[in-house]
């Protein structure tokens, strides 16, 4: 499933990023486009996968790179004010041949609260295609302030989004382990998920298709028709077991009785 990711502000940034480093591990080569976007130049400079040329600093003429902090007003403002330098970007890196847009962001701060939904009506605007956010909700010891920015972030969101799929910080701080501490983890779940609907109807490597697959059309369908999902995952172990049939000993011990035989 071919998507375009905007990771929007810093968690959008960061989980972006973890993704692009995945894809680039994988060694596929990823039909995958991206955009990391940001009011916080150093949010932008602390990314190290995705690559410089992908990086979008926006509203340098009003917080000077400093970000917006928890103002998630001002990050819509932005948004909208610079909506052209952002989506002249999307469109240079290529959407002809896109299966759906995905936007990642933090729903409790400034930035990407904001600015995520102004994204997601514009591009649905524009677009035919599919738009998904990939929602991080604020752990509730992150306060009120988190909590409002994600409420109101997530009724402007569902107007726009073909689905909204959830993440909840706070159901997944590790124990003994602050949220911050906690991050470096719940992205990789993140990632893993996000990686999960990428492969969709996608080839496991060059010519190898697993043996069940969900396409891009089902996930799409799935998504279809708004309202907000989770994504589970789980995996287990598989037992190897050698089919003597095809082995190549036995091909080898059949060719022998054939020319042994009659
Ligand atoms: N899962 C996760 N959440 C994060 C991360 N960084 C920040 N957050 C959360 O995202 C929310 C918004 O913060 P942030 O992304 O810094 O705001 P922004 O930069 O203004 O968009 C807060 O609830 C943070 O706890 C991260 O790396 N992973
Ligand atoms: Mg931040």
């Amino acid at each position: 499933m071919r998507f375009f990711v905007i990771g929007f502000g810093q968690a959008g940034g960061k989980i972006l990023d973890m993704f692009v480093e995945n894809e680039k591990m994988r060694g596929s080569k990823s039909r995958i486009k991206w955009l990391a976007v940001n009011t916080a130049r150093t949010d932008l400079i602390g990314l190290k996968h995705v690559p410089m040329k992908d990086r979008l600093l926006i509203g340098q003429t009003v917080v000077k790179g400093h970000g917006v902090g928890t103002d998630n007003k001002l990050g819509a403002k932005i948004t909208q004010d610079e909506i052209e330098t952002i989506l002249s970007a999307i469109d240079e890196r290529g959407t002809h041949d896109l299966d759906a847009f995905l936007i990642i962001a933090g729903l409790g701060g400034g930035t990407g609260s904001g600015g995520a939904p102004v994204l997601a009506k514009h591009l649905k605007e524009l677009y035919s295609e599919p738009v998904y956010a990939f929602g991080i909700l604020p752990a509730p010891e992150e306060g009120k302030l988190y909590s409002l920015n994600a409420a109101r972030s997530m009724v402007s969101l569902m107007k726009y989004v073909d689905n909204l799929i959830l993440f909840d910080n706070g159901a997944w701080k590790y124990e003994g382990l602050s949220l911050r501490e906690s991050f470096e983890k719940i992205n990789d779940e993140i990632v893993r998920r996000i990686a999960l609907l990428s492969r969709a109807g996608e080839p496991l490597e060059e010519n190898m298709v697993g043996e069940m697959v969900v396409d891009s059309s089902e996930v799409i369908n799935t998504l279809k028709g708004g309202g907000i999902s989770s994504i589970g995952y789980a995996t287990s172990l598989a037992e190897e077991k050698k089919d003597f049939r095809y082995s190549r000993r036995r091909k080898r011990s059949l060719r022998q009785l054939r020319e042994i035989g009659p």
